[in-house]
């Protein structure tokens, strides 16, 4: 059944053309958003986008894999888990001056942010000093930062704090209720309560989900009535694309219809005005009239360069292509200042 089918008219939200910022959403009225004809979900989330940003601006993070592979989580989507056989080289945690190298060519390229993913669980205190390093070496290039390492400890989040740390990803990735088909070896509360040390450190929150992963409607608006009913929205949002890699369970799984896609998009605009939307994996397989259906739904954030963590995204001479014909501009381009 389509999401227009599943909700009666009836069911509509009230409309929120002015971009009210709230922690109150229910389920239903968030389907609701989702069944509203494609174009009056297009204008509202377009009103609610231009309320608070330049519609012609998006904020450009380049990711880097600062520790790849053997990771002992079971993420059914993720070619890092040690549970499956994806054919994936393991690396040790990085010398911290390759990954200010890295950091460096991300700059020139104009990347505002530097985002330093590891294949952990969760770190120990060791792993946590080098990192510390080379957040101060980003810092010190004038970039923004921001980690994602696993579940953290409340001396952790301190620590990354201290060392200047702007963002922690950590993603919810889909809906309680369905969270246990895609991972077994931690729970949902084990996430949302990283994310509540991570937000009591003082971190702006990035924090999103995952969606192609053979959720259903239900699923993708619990999963953003989540985000939204924080107590403080996440300041960024990435919505990735499931990137299926051989080797995971997820390789195979049905597609999702696009503008499915391009819809989660506008409601997680509509229900988090004031928070960047990234669009985030799953870029290399999406045309640039997807990309900008995407753009025009709210989304303001992409992960910028040609790899993602581990698997490719389009390259930097291609984004700057599209962001010519859309007259999309990057916001704090680097390389020409
Ligand atoms: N291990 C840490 C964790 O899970 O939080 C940090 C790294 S993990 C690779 C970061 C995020 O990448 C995951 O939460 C997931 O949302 C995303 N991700 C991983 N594999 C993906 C895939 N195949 N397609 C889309 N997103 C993916
Ligand atoms: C996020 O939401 N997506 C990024 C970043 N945060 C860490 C990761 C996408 C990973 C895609 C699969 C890979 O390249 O390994
Ligand atoms: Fe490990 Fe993170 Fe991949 Fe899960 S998503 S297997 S925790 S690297």
């Amino acid at each position: 059944m389509s999401a227009q089918e599943s909700v009666p008219k009836s069911a509509a939200a009230r409309p929120p053309l002015s971009g009210e910022v709230r922690h109150d959403w229910s389920v239903e009225q968030v389907r609701a958003l989702f069944a509203l004809p494609f174009n009056d979900l297009m204008f509202q989330a377009q009103n609610v986008h231009r309320t608070h940003f330049d519609p012609n601006e998006v904020q450009v993070s380049s990711l880097l894999s600062i520790k790849t592979g053997s990771c002992s989580e079971d993420c059914a989507y993720c070619p890092q888990s040690a549970h499956y056989d994806t054919g994936l080289g393991k690396e040790g945690l990085m010398p911290v001056a390759d990954v200010l190298e890295a950091a460096r060519q991300a700059k020139a390229q104009g990347a505002g942010r530097f985002c330093m993913g590891a294949a952990w669980r969760s770190p120990n205190d060791r792993d946590i000093e080098r990192v510390c390093d080379m957040i101060e070496g980003v810092k010190a290039l004038g970039m923004e930062t921001c980690v994602t390492l696993g579940m953290l400890t409340d001396g952790q989040t301190h620590r990354l704090k201290a060392a200047g740390l702007d963002y922690y990803n950590h993603n919810l990735d889909t809906s309680e209720a369905y969270y246990s088909e895609i991972i077994t070896t931690r729970t949902y509360q084990d996430r949302l309560d990283t994310l509540e040390r991570v937000r009591e450190a003082g971190l702006n929150v990035c924090c999103g989900g995952i969606v192609g992963m053979g959720e259903g409607d239900e699923d993708r608006a619990a999963l953003l009535v989540q985000l939204a009913n924080l107590p403080k929205h996440p300041e960024s949002v990435p919505i990735n694309m499931l990137v299926q890699v051989e080797g995971t369970p997820l390789a195979g799984a049905a597609k999702l219809d696009p503008l499915t896609f391009v819809r989660t998009i506008a409601v997680a605009r509509i229900l988090m005005p004031l928070s960047r939307v990234r669009l985030s994996a799953g870029r290399t397989e999406m045309s640039d009239e997807l990309q900008a259906l995407c753009f025009l739904a709210g989304a303001n954030s992409i992960f910028y360069g040609e790899k993602l963590l581990t698997t490719d995204n389009p390259v930097a001479d291609s984004d700057k292509q599209l962001f010519q014909r859309l007259g999309l501009r990057m916001a704090g381009f680097y390389a020409s200042a």
